[in-house]
């Protein structure tokens, strides 16, 4: 029993040694593919694999669990990468305790192992890859993933072999199998410089090597990851008109953003249509072209909260693309993706509307990167979500069908609702009695406009106009100020409220975030002294 065991330590460490060697030769491989190519490894894929598939309640409950979307992103890909690692250890000590005994048969499980795990990785997020963050097309983007991904599976089992077999332990062919134990045969006593000490310190020195580049590749990646932008809120104090591109709200579901190559990128509508189009950046921006004001607003955004911001947009109508395609009078809705596998729709009659852009432009200079360089859509009265980054395939569908965040649950209704909030004052301000407090904020009612904003100083039970200071234009925000003059001390709430360019007043009604975004009225509670 205890020989037994002991005959298995030798077999076991190589394992472990070969697995982690290999491991760590593919994780390099896949980072480096990562950062040259766009190639977004296993790890990376499998997130947005399942995101979709959870419920809206498990996805806030991991946001819960790991600290927000930042620490979910993190914790996935590391918990991938690290999963990655001890399934190839595994792989490598089943293939090193059944090479002692025969190395055709360890070699035999090691090719099969290896190949399952490259099937079972592309049948299983088959359907996103596609996704390239340099910006391929979908059919060159999903080949280049497959290609890099056999390249790296393929090394991954030549390194495990290679190294048990540097290790030893495993008989050559022909050679009979130790009788004693699992272990390689001992070095002939005498032999100047033991071989086996020799190369098992190379085999350290590569996988120490192995481990600085993965860590040198690693930090890069980790330098352009999201984690310090994803969830940037406009700042308030005070709102400007036209939001700077630097602090434009920022949500995006990835751990990388794109850098998409405009060389390597095209547009294309297809689907139920005549003749599929394709255009290239050049051929887009010499149609003619729409600079157009609109705001836009995650979902997410809560009342009183700043995942919201304005622009000036240039780009072309979709609707000139579409039409250029000869679209089929069946089609109910349009299905977007776009280089990072995200993917979302919205209705055919929304797309043919004159206000809905494919942009190039963002207040007077090319979309910067983490807005969706070289294009983004722009679809006016709808959430945030439906305004798709490096947007490449429009297809036009004759049945209804669901992106990303829509089958996880939300929506269905994604028109945007009236909202309106203070900016110049939050929750436990203090305002002195015989002095003018100018209140400001801002109020967005989608598409449909804002065409009167008012002010309540007590609770909501009395109500008056708040002076619109920046109108907009019905596809942007308003904002406004009320200029304050207290009368008696003591706490009171501050409530405002918007009506819409249709007359409809914002609701009162306290809806929750999900599934359709918050409503309700933006009260602070503030001190007269
Ligand atoms: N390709 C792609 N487009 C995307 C997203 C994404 O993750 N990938 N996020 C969406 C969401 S949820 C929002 S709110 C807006 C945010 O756009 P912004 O970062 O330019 O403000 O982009 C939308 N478009
Ligand atoms: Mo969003």
């Amino acid at each position: 029993m205890i020989a037994a065991m002991r005959s298995l330590v030798g077999p076991v460490t190589r394992g472990v040694v070969a697995g982690l060697v290999a491991g760590l030769l593919l994780t390099t491989v896949q980072a480096l593919a990562r950062l040259l190519l766009g190639v977004a490894p296993p790890a990376e894929l499998v997130g947005d694999r399942i995101a979709p598939l959870l419920t809206i309640e498990q996805f806030f409950g991991l946001f819960g669990v790991f600290g927000g979307y930042n620490g979910l992103k993190q914790a996935g890909i590391l918990g991938g990468t690290g999963g990655q690692l001890v399934v190839g250890i595994v792989i490598a000590v089943a293939v090193a305790l059944v090479a002692r005994r025969s190395a055709r048969r360890g070699w035999r499980l090691l090719a099969i192992l290896t190949t399952l795990l490259f099937l079972a990785a592309v049948a299983v997020l088959w359907p996103i890859l596609s996704t390239s963050y340099v910006g391929f097309g979908p059919g060159t983007a999903r080949l280049v993933t497959i290609v890099v991904m056999a390249v790296g599976f393929g090394l991954f089992g030549l390194a495990v072999a290679g190294t048990l077999w540097l290790l030893g332990g495993v008989p050559a062919p022909g050679e009979p199998v130790p009788a004693t134990s699992g272990d390689a045969p001992d070095t002939p006593a005498g032999e100047p410089l033991d071989r086996r000490t020799v190369l098992a310190g190379g085999v350290g020195v590569a996988g120490a090597g192995l481990a600085v580049a993965t860590l040198a590749v690693g930090s890069e990646l980790f330098r352009r990851a999201t984690f310090d932008y994803d969830g940037l809120r406009v700042p308030t104090m005070p709102v400007s008109p036209i939001t700077p591109n630097g602090a434009f709200y920022t949500v995006t579901k990835n751990v990388i953003d794109p850098r998409v190559d405009a060389d390597n990128w095209s547009f294309t509508v297809d689907g139920a249509v005549g003749s599929p189009q394709t255009w290239d950046l050049a051929a887009l921006r010499a149609m003619p072209q729409t600079i157009q004001e609109t705001t836009l607003m995650c979902i997410s955004n809560g009342v009183g909260d700043g995942l919201i911001s304005n622009a000036m947009w240039t780009g072309v109508r979709l609707a000139d693309l579409i039409n250029a395609a000869d679209p089929s009078g069946d089609t109910v809705e349009v299905l977007l993706t776009a280089v990072d596998g995200y993917s979302d729709t919205f209705s055919i009659e929304k797309a043919m509307e004159p206000t809905t852009l494919l942009v190039f432009g963002m207040n007077g200079v090319d979309l910067p990167q983490r807005h969706g360089y070289p294009a983004r859509m722009i679809v006016p009265g709808m959430y945030g979500e439906k305004n798709l980054k490096w947007v490449t395939t429009v297809k036009l569908v004759t049945e209804e069908a669901k992106g990303f965040y829509e089958t996880q649950g939300w929506g269905p209704n994604f028109v945007v609702p009236t909202r309106s909030r203070f900016t110049a004052q939050g929750s436990g301000t203090q305002v002195g009695r015989a002095t003018r407090t100018e209140l400001a904020g801002l109020a967005f009612a989608g598409d449909r406009g804002v065409s009167r904003v008012e002010v309540s100083v007590d609770g909501g039970s009395t109500w008056a106009d708040a002076r619109i200071t920046y109108p907009g234009t019905q596809l942007s925000w308003s904002l406004w100020s009320y200029g304050w003059q207290p009368s008696t001390p003591g706490e009171t709430t501050l409530v405002v409220r918007a009506t819409d360019g249709t007359g409809a007043l914002q609701s009162a009604e306290e809806r929750s975030i999900v599934p359709q975004g918050a409503t309700g009225y933006h009260k602070i509670a503030v001190t007269v002294v």
